[in-house]
């Protein structure tokens, strides 16, 4: 089976339509696992698909996107459904980074970063992560620096992801500076 399909198969669905899948999430964004097998299977790209190959196809990729634990599984970043997703505000480092496309630069610097059609902001631990998130949207992107001390110490929630991602809920250009 392949990895990124199935990965990006379980993504869709966790992350923006849950219901397409006879899924319904909970608060912490957790899903009925046997559910999801189910109608994985109704797609023959994944109908030998096993809890096995899930928690392989996890390990295996790089970035940790899913968690699977007591019979149930969620997407940890990226959601877009309607109903916000409860994250635990979790104290961040003291900078945090965020790799975008040149063409965004000026909206970003007149509004500060805002989730789009995300639930929450993406931010990167360091900055090579950041240059990866940018890459998707610009072959040269921008990566700007997060002041998440400074915001933090405000009372700006920041909430954990992975161990390379962290989600705001909106960032203020005052906490913004350019990386590179
Ligand atoms: C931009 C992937 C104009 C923002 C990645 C971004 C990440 C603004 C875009 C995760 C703006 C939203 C999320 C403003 C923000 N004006 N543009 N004021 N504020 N933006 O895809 O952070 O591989 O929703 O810069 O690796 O690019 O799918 O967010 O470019 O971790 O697991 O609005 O998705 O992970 O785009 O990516 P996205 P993102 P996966």
């Amino acid at each position: 089976m392949n990895n990124v399909e199935l990965s990006k198969e379980i993504s869709y669905a966790l992350r923006h339509a849950p219901e397409q899948y006879g899924l319904k999430l909970d608060s912490d964004g957790w899903a009925d696992l046997e559910k999801l097998l189910g109608s994985l299977k109704e797609d023959r790209r994944f109908f030998d698909v096993t809890e096995l190959s899930i928690i392989a196809m996890i390990e295996e990729t790089d970035k940790k996107r899913h968690e699977i634990t007591d019979g149930k599984i969620r997407a940890v970043y990226g959601h877009s459904i309607d109903t916000k997703i409860i994250k635990e505000p979790t104290q961040p480092p003291d900078l945090l980074y965020h790799g975008t496309a040149h063409k965004f630069k000026d909206s970003i610097w007149e509004i500060g970063l805002v989730s789009k059609e995300r639930q929450y902001v993406h931010l990167s631990e360091d900055i090579d992560t950041a240059i990866i998130v940018g890459k998707r949207k610009d072959t040269q992107p921008i990566i700007l620096k997060i002041n998440s001390k400074q915001a933090w110490n405000d009372g700006i929630l920041f909430y954990a992801g992975t161990d390379k991602i962290w989600l705001a809920d909106s960032i203020s250009v005052k906490y913004l500076s350019l990386a590179k």
